[in-house]
């Protein structure tokens, strides 16, 4: 009972704030003199598949940036759009709707690119002048087309390729782009609406007919009565093909995936995957793909290719898979590769020197610096040191390390500019085992006195070994505060 007194309040006090704004808003329109006898709309959001209509939409999860409206008459005449307005808020009013009988209201939810991704709609709303109508709770639904079939990566017989999504309720019609290019910017071979699934592309003779042994990727669209438009459906492929047993080598057919854009900045990371499979070899990799670009030659094999220094310019990259018959397929994607303006950084390591060694467990010291065109000189983060033994060490200009592992490390700084483009230097250390001696035991070090001077090579009495002393060290004694003596030795011989 308490809660339901809460919650009249809360009710109330929403209200009220509601007709204080409406009011609000009716005035300025009446100033303008544009919306005399005008009606306004609310109305609240809810998500896919909402059951209760309390629901709240989570728009970071599905996407979805912002929310417009549109309100139609009953004849279907567009009476005002809305928006957009935040998805966070979840609600909204379209103010200035010319009163008309009854109205409907279609939201459009929208991603971060303006692509549409969910639709809801109201029905039959009684407008009436100067009066706020109630839209009510509107459970918005997935606007973006699932595909079916053919399951993406299958080969189909190109005498009937019958490309099959998922009806959407709300769709008209549907829009069919078929192309032999992942990001469809090649050529497009078929860009058709069709009222509902399927869509069957046959024959041979009609402009749109396929070509046999030959990747294509499809996609599909959804359009409401109103015109508008989705986000694009997923990018599938397929690979059309004659069914003919008495073929005894198929080739293998190759796909790329589309990529997050057709345009990168010189300098920038471009990632290429695809995938080839082949009737009689199964899964193909390693070097039986090869990838090229038409302007920098071969840029990598495998499934994948990571690569920063494509030249300025419009590449078609292409994959080669070949099966172990020889026999090859190939699939092309453009892109194009803008000049950056900016400069990467120079990245030089002062310290420790190159080809140096040290003795385990003593301080190394790490200095480097990194200057950029555009920034100055850098530091902190943008300075990162790593070992490919002990891997990351440290961020910054300088720093000490004690405990790198023994063996020879190879120490690399990399320097990264505020656009993300970077240097790097390289030196090689090698951290040697130590032995320490206090007090050293034997003739000719028994009494060590300050001011002693020892040479390298001298030979020790352990007893039945024979050892060369290789570097000798004063130290400071941490624990007493005299001087220690650090000797390294090298076993030379054992007495038998
Ligand atoms: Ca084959
Ligand atoms: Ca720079």
């Amino acid at each position: 009972m308490k809660n339901f007194i809460y919650q009249s309040i809360i009710v109330l006090c929403v209200v009220s704030v509601l007709f204080f704004f409406l009011s609000c808003g009716d005035q300025s329109g009446s100033d303008n003199g544009t919306s005399e006898g005008n009606s306004s709309i609310v109305f609240r959001i809810a998500p896919p598949g909402s059951e209760t209509r309390a629901a709240a939409m989570d728009c970071a999860e599905l996407g979805i940036v912002s929310v417009s409206a549109w309100v139609y008459s009953s004849t279907n005449e567009l009476l005002k759009t809305g928006g957009p307005w935040d998805c966070e808020l979840g609600e909204g009013i379209i103010e200035g709707v010319p009163s008309a009988q009854t109205a409907r209201v279609v939201i459009i939810c929208h991603d971060e690119e303006d692509h549409m991704h969910y639709r809801g709609e109201s029905l039959d709303i009684a407008l009436e002048a100067d009066q706020v109508a109630d839209a009510g709770v509107i459970i918005t639904d997935n606007f973006v087309p699932i595909l079916e079939s053919p399951a993406t990566g299958s080969s189909v017989d190109i005498s009937s390729v019958s490309l099959v999504w998922e009806e959407i309720a709300s769709a008209q019609e549907y829009q069919v782009r078929v192309s032999t290019s992942a990001n469809f910017s090649g050529a497009i071979v078929v860009n058709q609406v069709f009222s509902k699934p399927p869509c069957t592309i046959t024959g041979s003779e009609d402009e749109n007919s396929l070509v046999t042994d030959t990747p294509y990727y499809w996609e599909v669209y959804a359009i409401d009565e109103h015109g508008n438009m989705s986000a694009g459906s997923a990018v599938w492929h397929f690979t059309t093909m004659i069914p003919d047993s008495t073929i005894e080598n198929n080739l293998p057919v190759v796909f790329i995936e589309p990529l997050s854009a057709t345009s990168f900045e010189e300098g920038h990371l471009v990632l290429f995957q695809g995938s080839a499979t082949d009737s009689e070899d199964g899964s193909l990799s390693g070097n039986a793909l090869v990838w090229t670009s038409d302007i920098d030659g071969e840029i990598g094999t495998g499934n994948s290719v990571e690569i920063s220094s494509l030249s300025v310019g419009n590449h078609t990259i292409r994959l080669k898979a070949t099966d172990s018959e020889g026999a090859s397929q190939t699939t092309d994607i453009s892109i194009t590769i803008t000049a950056n303006l900016n400069q990467p950084p120079n990245g030089e390591i002062k310290s420790p020197y190159d080809d140096s060694y040290v003795y385990k467990g003593n301080d190394v010291y790490f200095s480097g610096i990194g200057t950029d065109f555009e920034d100055g000189a850098l530091a902190g983060t943008s300075l990162s040191w790593r070992s490919d033994i002990d891997g990351f060490l440290s961020n910054g200009i300088t720093f000490y390390k004690n405990n790198l592992s023994i063996g020879t490390h190879h120490i690399t700084l990399t320097v990264t500019d505020s656009d993300g483009l970077t240097g790097q230097d390289t030196v090689i250390i090698t951290v040697q085992p130590q032995i320490i001696i206090n007090t050293v035991p034997q003739h000719p070090l028994a009494n060590p006195v300050p001011g002693l001077r020892l040479q390298k090579g001298i030979q020790s009495h352990f007893p039945g070994q024979a050892m060369i002393m290789k570097t000798v060290h004063l130290l400071q004694d941490h624990f007493h505060g005299h001087p220690a003596w650090m000797a390294v030795w090298e076993q030379a011989a054992t007495f038998l």
